[in-house]
């Protein structure tokens, strides 16, 4: 995830006063002096930090928990709300039709992101059309042809011609009927007098609902001073960091859109074209501090499976004690589908703080062999795993050309899952956030 050697960081201190035994002035004074080294670290902007961390140690040490609360939990929610408010800065992307127009400086990222925001909201279900407007570049419309053609999006571009204004002008004509249009436009070194008088003709041409800047969250520090740039030229209404996988330093950018207006909508996660997450400064400081985020998994889940019900049997599979070898097959083919397994324990509750105990390499391997096992096994054996004894494992063992014990693995495997998910299920705590963080799902079913 984003900002790992952060979230370690922060995970410590909340694990430091989850453990300690008193919840006195000199914890607390200790645990804002690791939260300031955190943040430092991370290039967090000095001043913003000594704010922060003033601002808790005085909340923690004067304000008293509320009745049912204890002082543990208090002091962890009062980080925990102070972090989410340096970074909330209002919602993230509308889901509506609309023209949205991405610009930025030379390199930041813009093409990239457009592809993935397109595949982002074709994903829910949106016809989505691409303007290629960056006659600087060149290559740049082949660029965005390739990342069209992955995501079957249409592309509109005019080779040859560099007045960007009239190819917007065409392209929006051309995709009057789609849902979504995206403008990518030219970078610059610098924010030139030619390259603003460029923007403005584009924007007057596509009249776009979003104005979206896309920064490299390498520039760090000088995020803000960008931002406050570019919309003082064109109207920035919104914010797309990219590059958070690449630099431990990923929170200077992100605390200095924070001091702008600006609201950050997505952050960009890696080159791959799904390596993009929406933005929610509540969800992405939960998952910082191991608090872990379901609804995320879930939503993967969702866009990964494409269908409602896929993503209701993942979850009812979470929390329930019903869950036979079939309904592991399924999730195993899932969690392949969403890549990265370290994706997914980051945002399970309770397991992120064992992302350093697990060797991934390993466990790709070992979901790999299972899938086979389980190719090699009945759908009555599936469903049923107890009928799974003596020589039914041969069987199955000979079947996926395996030894015996590599079949009971699996079966103990099983076993563990099907408790870990059971104890899940029946932690009232657990599943009251649980059910908050999905929301109005149906999960009625599981009481
Ligand atoms: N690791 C990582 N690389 C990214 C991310 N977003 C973009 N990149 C890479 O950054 C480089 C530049 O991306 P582009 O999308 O071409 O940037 P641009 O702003 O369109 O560049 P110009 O059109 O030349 O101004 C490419 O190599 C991308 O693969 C991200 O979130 N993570
Ligand atoms: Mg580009």
């Amino acid at each position: 995830m984003a900002l790992d050697g952060l979230g370690k960081s922060l995970r410590g201190v909340i694990s430091r006063i989850g453990s300690s035994s008193v919840v006195d002035e000199e914890l607390i004074r200790e645990v804002s002096k690791e939260l300031q080294r955190a943040l430092l670290q991370a290039d967090v902007n000095v001043q913003l930090v000594l704010e922060l961390t003033n601002r808790i140690q005085e909340r923690a040490l004067n304000e008293k928990p509320p009745a049912g609360k204890t002082s543990k939990d208090h002091v962890i929610g009062i980080i925990f709300k102070e972090l989410v408010s340096l970074l909330d800065n209002g919602g993230g992307l509308e889901l509506k039709p609309q023209t949205i127009m991405m610009v930025g400086l030379y390199g930041q990222g813009k093409t990239t992101t457009t592809g993935k925001l397109a595949q982002y909201l074709s994903k829910k279900g949106f016809s989505v059309g691409l303007i290629g407007a960056d006659v600087y570049r060149p290559g740049a419309l082949d660029q965005l042809r390739q990342l069209g053609e992955k995501i079957n999006a249409e592309v509109y571009g005019e080779p040859g011609n560099n007045n960007a204004a009239e190819i917007v002008k065409n392209g929006m004509a051309k995709f009057a009927d789609k849902k979504i249009r995206i403008v990518d436009t030219s970078g610059r070194h610098a924010l030139e007098d030619d390259l603003i008088q460029e923007l403005k003709d584009i924007a007057e041409a596509a009249r776009p609902d979003e104005r979206i800047l896309v920064l490299d969250s390498q520039v760090g520090q000088q995020a803000g001073p960008q931002a406050d740039a570019f919309n003082k030229a064109v109207g920035v209404t919104a914010v797309i960091l990219t590059k958070m996988d690449g630099t431990a330093k990923g929170g200077g950018a992100l605390s200095a859109v924070a001091g702008t207006d600006a609201r950050i909508v997505f952050i960009g996660t890696g080159e791959h074209i799904r390596d993009l997450e929406p933005f929610d400064a509540d969800k992405f400081i939960s998952r910082l501090l191991g608090m872990g985020d379901l609804a995320s998994l879930v939503r993967m889940a969702k866009d990964e499976i494409g269908d409602d019900e896929g993503m209701e049997r993942l979850a009812r599979n979470m929390l329930s004690g019903r869950f036979t070898l079939s309904d592991m097959y399924q999730q195993m083919a899932a969690v392949g589908k969403m890549g990265t397994l370290q994706k997914i324990v980051s945002m399970v509750p309770g397991l992120s703080n064992m992302e350093d105990k697990i060797n991934y390499e390993e466990s790709q391997k070992r979901i790999s062999m299972y899938k086979v096992i389980l190719d090699s096994m009945t759908k009555e054996e599936k469903d049923e795993p107890n009928l799974i004894k003596g020589k039914r494992i041969e069987r199955i063992a000979n079947g996926a050309g395996v030894s015996a014990s590599e079949v009971k693995g699996l079966l103990k495997q099983y076993a563990q899952s099907k408790k870990m998910m059971g104890s899940i299920g029946k932690d009232r705590k657990m599943r009251k956030q649980l059910m908050k963080q999905m929301g109005n799902m149906d999960l009625d079913g599981l009481q």
